[in-house]
């Protein structure tokens, strides 16, 4: 057993960075993706571990419990990085809120801190912060955003009682769908936002960048001269940011188990596992 083991962990040998930002986990909901996220954990190590918010969905476990022994396992793996001496930093969100009360304390050597400003290898100092303070309907209307979780199903539901009552009136069929896709398209706008405000927020305090979370939406990219970096989510995307020894940045995409990569591996059809590769530019997103 153990040696089996030994020969198929050999193709799939720990990454190594300075530091890993990780955020949007949603633990204790159906979505998060806690096998993919433990797997990730197992392959790549870091000096430095920043949990951006989000990692533990509070709203969620309040109404329904949903804790199955993979989502113990991601925070038993997470105490373990503390144990072995990696600084693992939780910079909480507005689904694990809770732990605000808790700032400037540690849980198991996890340090919990409202923001940071990490500086990166190459001197840049970034601003490491969830991001709903910066959002308009999370921060303003809380109401709404609990309402987003089920409000889309209902509309379903409510779109066909209306246009059943639209037909008997003889007036034509109302389309949800393409009510939605209007409403995508300022979803697409509210990204923008997002991402302008963040980077706005990073130059106002002096910082080169932001590295933050919550609109599940992974990039690496140059705002007006800040550097915005989003580290994504573990529910849809996958996705994580690394910092390399030298400072780079990284978007991770983390969507395939082990078991999964290894024949992908072997066939050639993905990129072997990497040291530090100098050619992978910083920007993938
Ligand atoms: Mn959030």
């Amino acid at each position: 057993m153990n040696a089996n083991s030994d020969v198929t962990a050999e193709p799939q040998a720990t990454h190594q960075y300075r530091t890993l930002f990780i955020s949007d986990v949603h633990l204790g909901t159906r979505g998060c993706q806690a096998d993919l996220l433990l797997d990730f954990l197992k392959h790549n190590e870091s000096e430095e571990l920043f949990l951006v918010g989000d990692i533990i969905d509070g709203w969620r476990l309040k109404q329904s419990w949903h804790w199955p022994q993979a989502h113990n396992d991601v925070v038993q793996k997470l105490l373990r990085k503390v144990r072995k001496g990696a600084r693992v930093v939780f910079v909480p969100g507005n689904h694990d809120e809770f732990a605000r009360d808790f700032l400037g304390l540690e849980f198991g050597g996890v340090e919990v801190i409202d923001h940071a400003v990490h500086e990166t290898a190459d001197g840049r100092k970034m601003l490491v912060i969830h991001g709903d303070q910066f959002d308009i309907v999370v921060s303003h209307a809380r109401w709404l955003a609990h309402l987003g979780d089920w409000a889309y199903d209902f509309a379903i539901l409510i779109n066909s009682w209306f246009n059943r009552a639209r037909r008997k009136l003889g007036l034509p069929y109302w389309s949800f769908s393409q009510w939605a896709k209007l409403k995508v398209k300022k979803a697409v706008n509210f990204i923008g936002d997002f991402e302008r405000a963040l980077a706005a927020e990073a130059r106002k305090r002096g910082a080169d960048g932001v590295i933050c979370g919550h609109i599940h939406h992974a990039t690496i990219r140059d705002i007006d001269g800040v550097t915005y970096v989003n580290t994504g989510d573990f529910v849809e995307s996958c996705t994580a940011i690394a910092e390399h020894f030298d400072g780079r940045l990284e978007l991770i995409r983390w969507s395939l188990l082990e078991h999964e990569r290894a024949p992908l591996l072997l066939s050639g059809a993905v990129d072997p596992p990497e040291p530090a590769l100098p050619q992978k530019a910083a920007a993938k997103a």
